[in-house]
């Protein structure tokens, strides 16, 4: 069955705008048979979508699923090529698994996979990303941009301005704020963490394999004790519940957007952008990477994307990769 008749006739039925709309007026103007428009409308049902039928005259949309379904995705989807392709799973492993392989195997830039739950959701360093059942947001994208694997390295920033963006759009009340290299706070709380993994030859990238872990619609009691002092959900913050759908579609419609943006103009052309939405620069930080633990304060951030570190006496360390803490 094609997904993109039943997006069509899901689609002309919502913008009925709660008036019923025929199955013969459906087939007729979709070129279909009845029987194939009734197929379509079980399968729908099947995803959890209601319709109440009216006699003699036809469907009315009255309840739609709280899923990240690629119909309810396409719902909102207003890209060219990111989320095009999606790979949608009810319980994964880690959607970064599976984007490897799909990478490998070809799948073309924009390609999204998603799962409602994640048993080994990671972060970076072999970190778990707590991901439970329904209630985030847990994809990757496979992106595959023409830059070297040394420019591909400021990526992640763009992505949590792209993200950051979506987010804004959507929930006006709300403001998160990137803690470099790829945590949005809000409150000083986790509500995303984004992992970058990259499929690269000595001078050329394949693949960027972007993780992106939203906590969505958690409430409190959700996250483990582990967490519970460090991480909110979108919702909490809000004080509303997340329309996950239309959140996905509007991070990857900002992604596609910036993305094309740093392939032409690098990282430079994002840098404002990223100022403005960071709450590292200028803050007395100590920063733990591969070669030590420093002191100092964030005092800007390259062309690069690489963060300045402006220690006691004065020396600028650029630091490529790291955790940070704001003290
Ligand atoms: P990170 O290494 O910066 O953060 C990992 C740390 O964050 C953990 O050690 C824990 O303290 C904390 N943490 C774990 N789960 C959560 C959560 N749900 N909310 C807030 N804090 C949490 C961050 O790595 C990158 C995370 C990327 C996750 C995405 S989800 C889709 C994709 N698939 C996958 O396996 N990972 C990515």
């Amino acid at each position: 069955m094609s997904i993109s008749m039943k997006d069509e006739i899901l689609k002309r039925i919502l913008a009925a705008n709660g008036e019923a709309v025929s199955g013969q007026e459906l087939a007729d103007s979709l070129g279909v048979s009845r029987t194939a428009v009734w197929k379509h409308m079980q399968s729908l049902q099947e995803e959890g979508y209601t319709f109440e039928t009216v006699k003699k005259k036809g469907y009315i949309l009255i309840g739609v699923p709280n899923s990240l379904s690629p119909t309810q995705i396409e719902l909102f989807l207003n890209t060219e090529r990111f989320g095009r392709e999606i790979h949608y799973f009810d319980v994964v492993d880690s959607t970064q698994i599976i984007a490897h392989k799909l990478a490998q195997e070809g799948a073309p830039h924009g390609t999204i996979i998603i799962g409602e739950e994640q048993t080994a959701g990671r972060g970076r360093m072999a970190r778990p990303w707590e991901s439970a059942n329904g209630t985030g947001i847990w994809m990757t994208v496979i992106v595959r941009p023409d830059v070297t694997p040394q420019q591909a390295s400021s990526f992640t920033l763009v992505v949590a301005v792209a993200v950051t963006m979506a987010i804004k759009t959507l929930y006006k009340q709300i403001e998160p704020a990137i803690k470099w290299p790829n945590d949005l706070l809000i409150n000083g709380k986790k509500c995303t963490g984004i992992l970058t993994e990259m499929q690269a030859e000595a001078d050329c990238v394949q693949a960027l394999l972007v993780g992106i872990g939203i906590n969505a619609n958690q409430v409190e009691s959700d996250f483990s004790l582990e967490i519970a002092n460090i991480a909110t959900s979108l919702r909490l913050e809000a004080g509303e519940e997340i329309n996950r759908a239309a959140l996905v579609a509007s991070i990857l419609q900002y992604l596609e957007q910036f993305t094309d943006l740093y392939v032409k103009e690098g990282f430079a052309s994002i840098k404002k952008l990223w100022e403005q939405m960071s709450c590292t620069i200028g803050q007395r930080i100590e920063v733990t990477t591969l070669r030590g633990r420093f002191e100092g304060i964030a005092s800007g951030i390259t062309d690069e994307g690489v963060l300045q570190l402006t220690e006691g006496d004065g020396t600028v360390r650029t630091i490529y990769s790291g955790d940070i803490k704001i003290l």
